[in-house]
């Protein structure tokens, strides 16, 4: 039997969501996994796969999936080499050596960290682990929500799930999930920060979109293009896909309203989900009917992140307020 790298995680009434949104809210607290993050899911299933016959793994990440391939790694006995953009945070970097990893600064987005990794897979014959683009990572981010289903009980179902989307891979997973469990018919709403919204602009072009540069400062949601299986869902109609954006201070200011109201502190990356509850867009969305006016309860995934400490979130306030 594969070992598990992961936790099942608790599903949690949030009762300060619930009272905004007018219909209860549960959070899947993910930021409990070790690692800090889903990544640990698809990554741990994907690293068993890949790592008996080869010298190490390589990983390219803005921070979390690195983080998990790290910890998988340290977990198995295997180097592992974590590649990220200069646009990681130091703190990012420290945890990294933390887990044990050798970390590799390259380029300034992801796409140029993931080019380097690729690189290192051919020239140091390691196994190259992507953070978001392979279906056994779908698989793996796709227990999210067989354990919900598990935790909601029998006849229950979600009105919504609300997911961010950075290069597509907890899209890809939940969309699995849901289709496993037989709810199809339950929306996913995907969130991006503006500035990081390569699905957004996949979605609204009708193709798959390469972005210019990240100018948000979500980092972990900085990927230049979506992954294609999360255009296809968009496009498909196998699932009903919403493809909204809040803007950089309104997911930092979901990340301290978290904090204050959960007790939680997570990254960006996870504040962009957050705030469809806090900035109202939820209430939008069903006054345009693009959700029911009378709506099931709503799972948000706590996709959580490590790239955030006290000295982050007053960088990010100083940044974002000037
Ligand atoms: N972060 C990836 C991709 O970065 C990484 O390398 O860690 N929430 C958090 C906290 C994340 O770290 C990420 C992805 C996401 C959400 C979005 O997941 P995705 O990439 O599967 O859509 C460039």
């Amino acid at each position: 039997m594969a070992t598990h790298f992961h936790l099942d995680t608790p599903l949690l009434e949030s009762v300060s969501m619930s009272k905004r949104v007018g219909t209860p809210v549960y959070l899947k607290m993910e930021n409990a996994q070790p690692s800090g993050s889903f990544k640990i899911r698809g990554i741990g299933l994907l690293c068993q796969q890949l790592t008996s016959q080869s010298k190490g793994v390589v990983c390219s990440s803005g921070g979390n999936a690195g983080l998990a391939a790290a910890y998988v790694a340290r977990k198995m006995g295997v180097p592992a080499t974590i590649v990220v953009p200069s646009s990681s945070s130091q703190l990012v970097v420290q945890r990294l050596w933390d887990q044990g990893a050798t970390v590799k600064i390259a380029g300034k987005v992801w796409d140029d960290a993931n080019a380097e990794a690729l690189r290192l897979q051919e020239t140091d014959g390691l196994a190259y682990v992507p953070p978001f683009d392979h279906p056994l990572l779908w698989q793996g981010h796709a227990s999210i929500i067989a354990e919900v289903a598990a935790s909601l009980g029998p006849g229950a179902k979600p009105g919504a799930v609300l997911v961010s989307v950075g290069g597509g891979g907890l899209l890809c997973g939940v969309a699995q999930g849901l289709k496993d469990a037989g709810w199809t018919d339950v929306p996913i709403l995907a969130l991006e920060t503006v500035g990081a919204d390569c699905f957004n602009a996949a979605v609204k072009a009708g193709r798959l979109v390469t972005l210019d540069d990240i100018t948000s400062e979500a980092k972990c949601l900085g990927a230049k293009t979506v992954c294609r299986r999360a255009f296809e869902y968009s496009q498909s109609g196998e699932l009903t896909v919403i493809s909204e954006l809040v803007t950089d201070q309104q997911a930092l200011s979901a990340v301290e309203t978290f904090l204050d109201e959960e007790r939680v502190l997570v990254e960006m990356a996870c504040g962009a989900a957050l705030a469809a509850v806090y900035s109202g867009l939820i209430r939008r969305l069903q006054d345009e009917g693009r959700l029911p006016a009378l709506l099931g309860p709503l799972v948000v995934i706590v996709c959580g992140g490590s790239s955030i400490d006290m000295e982050q979130l007053t960088h990010l306030k100083h940044k974002l307020q000037a």
